[in-house]
């Protein structure tokens, strides 16, 4: 799909803030793409749509989670979790995208998970870098993107984690997985 169709039709499911956001994710993605040898349209694709399912109404995400092969144990987490798998199911249905990887970079792009490919990971770490995003810590992540996606991935998950940790909120699963995977390759 060509990025001006893909964007109209991601523009009139989000906010304007949102739809700004997505548009660095998007320019983020390619650059990271670009670096570390991600498929560039896969990567732009992933970004477009990444954040689409995030202002449906919990209800429908609930309704999508119970009824398709969605973990349910998302239902017991904040609904903040559930706007990437639903997201990649709804895109697939909806919009018609149907590459695997491309899904599986939307689906994971809140959380990651264990064993999460290049494009997963420069979609989760465009995300979380793109020039809007004032996280503490965020500058050092930027910095370290410059040369080390492992590295770079984890300090964000690490970042996600210490954040939830300290307003004394859960932590999903996949959270943890993906903090202690990417651990293990940084070395
Ligand atoms: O959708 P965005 O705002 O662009 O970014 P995102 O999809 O990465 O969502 C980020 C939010 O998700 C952020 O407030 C932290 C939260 N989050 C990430 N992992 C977890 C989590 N929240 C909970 N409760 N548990 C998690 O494991
Ligand atoms: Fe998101
Ligand atoms: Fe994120
Ligand atoms: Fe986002």
């Amino acid at each position: 799909m060509q990025r001006d169709k893909a964007l109209a039709i991601v523009e009139k499911q989000l906010k304007k803030p949102r739809y700004e956001h997505t548009i660095r994710v998007m320019d983020t993605s390619i650059k990271l793409a670009k670096q570390y040898g991600a498929d560039e349209k896969k990567a732009e694709l992933a970004a477009i749509f990444h954040d689409y399912a995030k202002y449906r109404p919990l209800e429908e995400m609930k309704r999508w989670i119970i009824a398709e092969q969605l973990p349910k144990d998302l239902l017991d987490y904040h609904h903040e979790l559930w706007h990437g798998p639903v997201g990649a199911l709804m895109v697939k249905r909806e919009v018609g995208i149907s590459d695997p990887e491309v899904l599986h970079s939307i689906s994971v792009h809140t959380t990651g998970c264990v064993g999460m490919s290049v494009l997963d990971k420069v979609v989760f770490l465009a995300d979380y870098i793109e020039p809007g995003r004032a996280f503490p810590g965020v500058d050092e992540v930027r910095k370290v993107s410059e040369k080390d996606l492992d590295k770079a991935c984890w300090m964000a998950s690490r970042n996600t984690i210490n954040m939830l940790v300290s307003l004394n909120r859960k932590v999903y699963p996949d959270t943890f997985h993906a903090y202690n995977d990417l651990l293990n390759s940084t070395g």
